[in-house]
């Protein structure tokens, strides 16, 4: 019966005959569109097959499914419903991802045809064609739904997958809402969502990839399709989830974990992480829509310097401009602004300037960007081959190609004279791309683009194909047009919206969300899932864009952001001022002792951010990324604990689950030892077996003044002295935290912070670890690797959870002496040298 409703659940009469059935016997109702449409094609017949030396391929009637292996745990889907596979270009993969392949062993049965690698089994039953991946012991990973085959109606597709009752969904960028997808249905088209609250869909990005995980084993999917697709996690039936889209190629891949931080890694292969950023996009950022003129913003940088809040940026919103054109500078309101620039730049401050993409309409008026984008025919058309005219902040507007090379090069070349002028980084908004006074809020599905773009066809497309694509392009024209006026300059490129691989090019936030606690708590699963999705660069603008925080919201929102990747404080016209010193100086002082321990934990972010632009694993994570196994049925930690995240693999932020009731509750720990992060306090011994143990948890009494963070044992912190800016070096040595425990070790990554001279060498890495012995810890320092030079010349050795004084010795050399205790603190600490060699240390009890 199930089958008889899906053959006929796009439209004809017997629909709504079964429908009611199905109402009636479970929880929820089918929804259908009730279009009468002969056109559905179901793929449920085999006709033949042929083995590839990396796959397999699938003949239903015309139709062809051909299943690859482009790694032993990395597979890609492509389904041709006239036979003929499209051109095998992305705009999300590498293409040397794309090009990799491994040889795979056959494995055809009666029942199936398939394949196996070093890690999957991939089968399509013969007598259904429904496609089954399992690992080598056969616990299945995916499958199709049972009944429910893929489906093409129209130019549209539809895939549907079992959807196990434990199993967990995660990813598709900041789609608002819970961490877990689960019974949630989400559409991928780029919306300027001003004002979006937590039902609001779809908003600004549109990235088509998701985690599922269940009894701790992690795949991940990208659906590679750039028109408007739409991702339904069981919302529409019970026991299915499904992904599909309007038109485009059927073509997604499927990653293999089973670890969360395999899936992730794998995506970074696929598509490629976040490039290193410059060190100063780490500190703290001073936004506002807008500092308006000149006097103001050096006003806000002074009073940032004269109130010592640390701080890295400032960024200039549209009204810098002259009436909004995108390239210009009002000279009236801005009368010497290399001059400002230069001013603050010895400040130590980095000025980001927004550069919107439409350009304004405007013949014969001596705007470079016009005049230089019609000659060289560079804006998007109409289908009656006119330029596209739409009004944005300029007026009428026109916009650039980016789908075409030369239009990218182009765009990226008129940043030349704001990368001169001392112009740091760049802000692209408004890329979806937003236009005014339409019903439809962006340009017509019908306006053209043409594509020029290595590895692709030239040809022409519609808007509704290049859409979720178009802010993707337009913060890599920047990025790329930065990199060849600078090359040895790491480009800052902020975007708003974006598309799956976009984090190779921009960090991003989540756009115009609002100054409500709600907000607040709903920022925490939006990074999270951002970072899931691989944009690991990302915040949310600090106290919520609209409305007016109160006081003790800019506080909270303040503590927390400071363990975000990214930390900049930003509001809208019309609303009151929002810098740190808005409240009066009670407030002031505990938003700046929290961005005063962003700056000391430097080092740590820092050297986490690296291992990012390698490895794409984000910095913000929730815990089930570094803990899958920790419940005893595995199901995902955060999902009882939705309000604590990882910055880093080794800090526990726990904030408020409603930051703004005074009540207490509980931090769920994940089954380890754990230490208090501000009073080195160990919380447990944590010598519990991991798989068995019961969740250690505390009560908390949330106070204004303190955020809740815990220090995982085994780790060892890299911390510094406080600077106003990551411009200045520290002074004093490189601290060390160490935390003794299981696993103990830590790592290190400095540099120029600003420049590729990493990339031949000059960086400098150091790895430490530590063991607890009896009354004792030993403390390995590891030498310098790199040729870049160490701001300092000793080491801070801080071990926590001590009560007593102690003393040490080093290994190899007569030094001993005492280790001085801090019982506030539960530290004893000792300063030694640092030659670059590495050292031994040991610890202990005083005889
Ligand atoms: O239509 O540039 O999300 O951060 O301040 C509003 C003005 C345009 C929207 C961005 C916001 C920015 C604002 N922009």
């Amino acid at each position: 019966m199930r089958t008889t409703i899906a053959r006929t659940r796009w439209g004809a009469v017997l629909f709504f005959f079964f429908s009611l059935t199905l109402c009636a016997t479970t929880t929820k109702c089918l929804v259908a569109t009730p279009k009468i449409t002969p056109t559905l094609v179901q793929l449920n017949t085999f006709s033949s097959q042929r083995d590839l030396p990396n796959g397999i391929e699938v003949q239903s009637g015309k139709a062809i499914i051909q299943v690859i292996a482009l790694r032993d745990d990395v597979i890609r889907v492509r389904i041709a419903r006239d036979g003929v596979l499209p051109e095998d270009a992305s705009w999300a993969v590498l293409s040397s991802a794309r090009q990799q392949y491994v040889s795979v062993t056959s494995e055809n049965t009666n029942s199936a045809v398939g394949f196996r690698t070093k890690r999957l089994r991939v089968h399509i039953e013969r007598a259904t064609l429904r496609l089954v991946v399992t690992d080598l012991d056969g616990n299945i990973l995916q499958e199709d739904a049972v009944g429910w085959p893929v489906e093409f109606h129209g130019n549209s597709f539809r895939i549907y997958k079992q959807m196990p009752a434990d199993e967990h969904y995660f990813g598709l960028g900041d789609k608002v809402g819970p961490l877990d997808r689960r019974d949630q249905a989400f559409t991928l088209w780029n919306t300027d969502a001003y004002n979006f609250q937590e039902s609001t869909d779809p908003i600004y990005k549109s990235i088509p990839f998701f985690m599922t995980m269940r009894a701790g084993r992690t795949l991940g999917v990208l659906l590679d399709n750039t028109w408007r697709s739409s991702f339904d996690f069981g919302k529409q039936m019970n026991g299915v989830y499904s992904f599909g889209s309007e038109d485009g190629a059927l073509d997604y891949y499927v990653l293999y974990g089973p670890d969360p931080k395999q899936v992730l890694q794998s995506y970074a292969w696929l598509t490629g992480p976040p490039p290193l950023p410059p060190l100063w996009t780490l500190g703290f950022q001073q936004s506002r829509y807008s500092y308006g003129t000149e006097a103001e913003l050096r006003e806000v940088a002074e009073k940032l310097r004269a109130d010592r809040i640390p701080a890295d940026s400032l960024y200039l919103d549209i009204d810098y401009q002259k009436n909004n054109r995108p390239f210009t500078v009002d000279p009236e309101k801005f009368p010497n602004f290399v001059g400002m620039l230069a001013d603050l730049k010895k400040e130590n401050f980095h000025v980001v300037a927004i550069t919107d993409l439409h350009v304004a309409a405007l013949p014969n008026a001596g705007y470079a960007p016009y005049d230089t984008g019609i000659a060289g025919d560079h804006f998007v058309k109409n289908p009656d081959g006119s330029v596209f005219v739409g009004t944005v902040w300029p007026g009428p507007s026109v916009f650039p190609d980016f789908t075409r090379q030369s239009t990218r090069q182009w765009w990226g070349n008129l940043y030349k004279e704001f990368v001169s002028d001392g112009v740091a980084g760049f802000w692209n908004d408004m890329n979806e791309p937003a236009v005014f006074n339409v019903p439809s809020k962006t340009m017509p599905d019908d306006v053209q683009h043409r594509i020029d773009e290595p590895g692709f066809k030239r040809r022409t497309a519609d808007h509704r194909e290049i859409h979720n694509l178009y802010g993707m392009q337009n913060s890599r024209a920047t990025y790329e047009g930065l990199l060849k006026i600078s090359p040895e300059q790491r480009p800052f490129v902020l975007t708003r919206a974006t598309y799956a691989g976009g984090q190779r090019y921009a960090a991003t936030w989540t756009g115009d969300n609002s100054a409500t606690w709600n907000h607040l708590r709903l920022t925490t699963p939006m990074l999270e899932n951002l970072g899931l999705s691989g944009f690991g660069m990302s915040g949310a603008d600090v106290a919520g864009f609209i409305g007016t925080p109160p006081a003790e919201l800019l506080t909270k929102w303040t503590e927390i952001a400071t363990f975000q990747p990214i930390d900049r404080n930003h509001s809208e016209k019309g609303t009151p001022h929002r810098e740190p010193w808005v409240d009066g100086p009670e407030q002031e002082a505990i938003r700046r002792r929290y961005i005063e321990e962003r700056y000391k934990l430097m080092p740590y972010l820092y050297s986490a951010v690296e291992e990012m632009s390698r490895t794409g694993l984000p910095v913000l994570r929730p815990l089930f990324v570094e803990f899958p196994e920790a419940n005893a049925d595995k199901h995902p930690l955060d999902l009882d604990a939705g309000n604590e995240f990882l910055f880093g693999a080794n800090l526990l932020v726990a904030p408020p689950p409603f930051a703004e009731k005074l009540d207490t509750y509980s931090v769920k720990f994940p089954p380890l030892g754990w230490y208090d992060y501000w009073t080195g306090e160990r919380i447990s011994g944590g010598d519990k077996n991991a798989a068995s143990a019961a969740p250690m948890q505390v009560l908390v009494h949330p106070r204004l003044d303190s955020l809740p963070v815990y220090v995982r044992e085994g780790s060892i912190l890299p911390m510094q002295a406080l600077t106003q800016s990551t411009n200045e070096l520290p002074s004093g040595p490189l601290v060390l935290r160490v935390y003794p425990g299981r696993d103990c070790k830590g790592s290190l990554y400095q540099d120029d912070g600003k420049t590729m001279a990493y990339k031949h060498g000059e960086f400098l890495r150091m790895q430490f670890s530590c063991e607890a012995a009896a009354g004792a810890v030993k403390i390995h320092i590891g030498a310098h690797e790199g040729t870049y030079h160490s701001w300092w010349s000793e080491l801070r050795v801080e071990v926590y959870g001590q009560t007593s004084n102690a003393s040490y010795t080093m290994s190899g050399k007569a030094e001993r002496g005492e280790a001085v205790l801090d019982a506030a603190h539960h530290v004893v600490s000792v300063t030694i040298p640092d030659n670059g060699h590495g050292s031994d240390l040991e610890i202990s009890a005083p005889q």
